[in-house]
């Protein structure tokens, strides 16, 4: 199942970064953006994470993020989050990106994971960009308003938006460092976290993918692992002789 190539890089203790994204909580219950999952109540992720959604419709957007909210209270992480957490620990220099802001992650106990398109659980005033801890949204409510009088917003990254400039940063550099970089559970289209897995393979890393299908990525990729990343990384691990 795994290439030789693979599993003896492993061995090596390769400089490793990992770019993630709604495909590794999708065994956990964590709807991903898109095909069928992405619809909710009509709309598709793409017509709601945008600031002109916000400011056109802001209940409709706060709600859905609430009911995002909801499923991931209730929600736990699975294998691939676990054995993510355990390769942190193991290799001597390991870099996590994620795309995405349920924080599952940090749950599984990973320590140090760059969160590119921000947090879910975090909310922020459109206008002053002022830090506002979780709240609960409930359709019919006011809009939350900061002292400023802006709307609160969730703090995660909208198309058009900047991602987080010292976050990006740091995984840019880990990318161009890496000996081996893994692409797992993402459909690698929205850039600029899709230009990661190319400007590592650009710089000699070798390039894996983990997904249950082949994406825009596969043809770049030096090995594609087909199946749920829940179920091929802990086995990754074990070729690997690594204790999960
Ligand atoms: C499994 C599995 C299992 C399932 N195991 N696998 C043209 C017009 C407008 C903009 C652009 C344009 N061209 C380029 C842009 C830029 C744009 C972009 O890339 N758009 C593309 C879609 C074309 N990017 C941006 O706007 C970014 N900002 C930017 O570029 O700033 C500079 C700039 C400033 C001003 C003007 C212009 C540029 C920001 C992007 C922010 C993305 N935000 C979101 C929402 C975050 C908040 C939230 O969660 O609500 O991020 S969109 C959504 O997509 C989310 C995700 O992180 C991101 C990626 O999705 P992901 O994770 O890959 O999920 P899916 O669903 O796509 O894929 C899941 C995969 O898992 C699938 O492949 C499955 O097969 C697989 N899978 N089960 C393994 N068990
Ligand atoms: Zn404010």
């Amino acid at each position: 199942m795994f290439s030789e190539t693979l599993i003896e890089l492993l061995k090596k203790d390769p400089k490793i970064c990992v770019l993630t994204g709604a495909g590794v909580s999708a065994e956990s219950g964590v709807p991903t953006f898109r095909g069928k999952e992405g619809i909710w109540k009509k709309f598709r992720a793409e017509e709601l994470a945008t600031v002109d959604a916000f400011l056109s419709n802001p209940e409709l957007v706060l709600a859905w993020y609430q009911h995002r909210r909801d499923i991931i209270d209730n929600i736990e992480p699975n294998p691939g989050h676990y054995a993510l957490a355990k390769m942190e620990k193991h290799f001597s220099d390991f870099c996590l990106v994620t795309q995405n802001v349920d924080a599952l992650h940090r749950k599984a106990g990973s320590e140090h994971v760059l969160e590119v398109h921000g947090n879910i659980m975090r909310n922020k005033c459109l206008t002053c960009g002022k830090p506002v801890n979780r709240l609960d949204f409930k359709e019919g409510d006011d809009i939350p308003r900061c002292e400023c009088g802006g709307m609160i917003r969730p703090d995660v990254v909208w198309f058009g938006e900047m991602l987080p400039a010292d976050v990006f940063a740091e995984a840019n550099k880990k990318s161009f460092q890496c000996e081996l970089f893994l692409s797992i559970g993402t459909s690698a289209i929205v850039y600029p976290a899709a230009g990661l897995p190319i400007a590592a393979k650009q710089r000699g890393a070798y390039l894996v993918e983990i997904n249950v299908q082949e994406t825009e990525l596969s043809t770049y990729a030096d090995e594609v692992l087909l199946g749920p990343s829940g179920e091929i990384l802990p086995k990754l691990l074990m070729a690997a002789g690594i204790d999960i």
